[in-house]
């Protein structure tokens, strides 16, 4: 069995060595163009050369939970996509997403300023029930990070494609039930895949129907968000704030407004980073299993783009 690993923007050694160790019966080399055909491969952003060159490629194995970088390529039908399921990054998103919304909620940016200038002074405790949180997206990632809000005791609401029952979430499902949950939302967590269908989906006319006051947590993709629009809700007040960790050029470029604006918090695309061990161990059990002729979880569905 040959696995090919073609890993843009990331060192492959540390990857070799980990997929050889744990599967040491099989070839493991990193792809270079002109790089003999695999059975199985594993990727990050692969250019389309890398597909090009892979007529008998059974299985590629997205190193990230998010394909919308290996839709755009152009896949034979009948290679199988499997995203990473998990692997350690569902705790680190809800990590992220309650330290944002507890930060904001519990008013800290304002006591570090108050405190680095001296100040012992507090602030009217807020009411929980006043900031429902909305997510976006309740797969992998978005149904831990709604469960994880929930154990805070905020009011919580979710969104997705079909119907879900999650304990403690106010589920919504569908295009239809879209302004409903909008409406219900003063902390919206975006969560969902970049797809043609959710392009753009956080744009002015959405994001204006959530409550006024209302605070924007994206840590799905860039162009979820349509920049300008968020600017001017943040402008207008309707939005008091955002903290976005991914975005439609990365890295961030130096001029854009978001680097210095005051009521914007950003990270790095890291709220939840792939952990190469978690991830070479779930990659190597679905090799094994696909070998043994058992299915796997995490197969994207290419007509849904997910
Ligand atoms: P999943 O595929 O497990 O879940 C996606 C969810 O979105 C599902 O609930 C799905 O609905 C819903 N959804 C998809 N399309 C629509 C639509 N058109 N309308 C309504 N709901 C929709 O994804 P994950 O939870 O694992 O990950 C989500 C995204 O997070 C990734 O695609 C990636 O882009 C991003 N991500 C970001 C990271 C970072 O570091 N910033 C790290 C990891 C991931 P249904 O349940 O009906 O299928
Ligand atoms: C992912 C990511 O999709 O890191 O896993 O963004």
């Amino acid at each position: 069995m040959r696995i090919a690993v073609c890993l843009t923007d990331q060192r492959v050694e540390p990857w070799l060595e980990g997929l050889q160790a744990a599967l040491p019966g099989a070839h493991v080399y990193a792809w270079t163009p002109g790089a003999p055909p695999a059975d199985h491969a594993v990727v990050w952003a692969p250019p389309q050369a890398f597909i090009d060159g892979q007529p008998g490629l059974r299985t590629l194995f997205n190193i990230g939970a998010g394909v919308d970088a290996l839709m755009k390529l152009r896949l034979p039908a009948t290679l199988r996509v499997v995203r990473l399921d998990d692997a350690g990054m569902a705790v680190q998103m809800a990590e992220y997403v309650c330290h944002a919304l507890i930060r904001h909620f519990r008013e800290f940016d304002g006591y570090e300023a108050d405190t680095a200038q001296g100040q012992w002074s507090f602030r009217k405790p807020r009411t929980r029930s006043e900031f429902p949180v909305g997510v976006l997206g309740l797969g992998v990632l978005g149904a831990r990070v709604a469960q994880a809000v929930a154990s805070f005791e905020f009011p919580v609401h979710g969104w997705s494609r079909t119907p879900r029952a999650l304990p403690g979430v106010t589920c919504h499902a569908g295009d239809a039930q879209l302004p409903a949950f909008l409406a219900a939302t003063r902390v919206l967590v975006c969560l969902l895949p970049l797809t043609p269908a959710t392009t753009g989906l956080l744009r002015h006319e959405t994001l204006s129907q959530l409550r006024p006051g209302a605070y924007v947590i994206n840590v799905a993709r860039g162009a979820h968000l349509v920049d300008d629009d968020l600017l001017a809700l943040l402008d207008s007040g309707h939005l008091v704030g955002a903290t976005l960790d991914v975005f439609r050029t990365e890295p961030l470029p130096p001029d854009h407004p978001f680097w210095r604006h005051p009521k914007i918090t950003i990270t790095p695309h890291t709220s939840a980073r792939t952990l190469r061990a978690e991830s070479i161990a779930q990659i190597a059990g679905k090799i094994r299993a696909l070998q043994r002729g058992e299915p796997v979880a995490g197969v994207v569905d290419p007509l849904r783009g997910y």
